[in-house]
């Protein structure tokens, strides 16, 4: 596997933007797997990342396992917690929630998965997990008992996602909540880029191909998109190469 973020880092500095397709377990239908990925390699969609705020039946490990069947993309685990870790994915998103104070999700839950990531291949992408209200009270919210930052309080958002970069952060995630009624506003995207120098994720309620343009316009170097390709996969089609 290509070093995943020696390639995110190149775009960046190439300009080109990055999708992620999100797929939770949880909601991803197997049945239909094979046609839904002819869809994304249609599209302009470059990583997969797997995870959801939870997974009750560990299904994690089956599905990461299928998807690497049907995908040569870079496999990218998104976990809401320690159990989602699979050693088949290819990296992961070492997560620390820098918005909220709950120790869980800033350090114990990183403790709690060590052991399984030291005697792993996994690639390990550490990141700065920022979250700002979406207007709807979303499922990360409350399995981190956390609250989101006001999308109005910028500076506090800018000075989480600078202080995540100067903590060695490779990556800094400003996210809305899955199914987000309001996506982060371009203008945070724009005020966070300018000021950081590590690569930009935006996700969280982005359901049509002008906010992805808006996204990517405004600084978002990897935008994340779940719930839309969930609720209609032919948002694919509007995003083909
Ligand atoms: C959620 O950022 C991702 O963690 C994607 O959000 O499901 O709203 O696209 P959506």
């Amino acid at each position: 596997m290509v070093n995943i973020y020696q390639n995110i880092l190149l775009a960046q500095k190439e300009g080109k933007k990055l999708l992620a397709v999100l797929i939770d377990p949880e909601k991803i239908e197997l049945e239909n797997i094979s046609s839904f990925f002819e869809k994304v390699h249609q599209s302009i969609t470059t990583h997969i990342f797997v995870g959801g705020s939870t997974d009750k039946n560990n299904l994690t490990d089956k599905v990461v396992a299928i998807i690497k069947k049907e995908t040569h993309l870079p496999v990218i685990l998104f976990p809401g917690d320690v159990s989602q870790i699979s050693q088949k994915a290819d990296g992961i998103l070492f997560l620390s929630l820098l918005s909220g104070r709950n120790p869980e999700y800033l350090i114990e839950q990183q403790i709690k998965a060590a052991p399984f990531l030291k005697s792993s291949n996994l690639q390990i992408l550490p990141t700065g997990y920022i979250l700002i209200d979406g207007q709807k009270e979303t499922a990360t919210q409350k399995v981190s008992n956390t609250k989101p930052i006001d999308q109005e309080n910028r500076e506090l958002i800018l000075n989480t996602a600078l202080a995540g970069e100067f903590s060695g952060k490779k990556l800094i995630y400003i996210e809305a909540g899955s199914g987000a009624t309001v996506p982060v506003n371009t203008n945070i995207i724009t005020l966070v880029k300018n000021h950081l120098s590590i690569p930009l994720i935006i996700g969280g309620g982005i359901r049509t191909k002008k906010q992805l343009e808006n996204a990517f316009y405004a600084g978002a170097d990897l935008v994340v998109i779940g719930t839309a390709f969930e609720n209609d996969e032919s948002f694919f089609e509007d995003l083909k190469k």
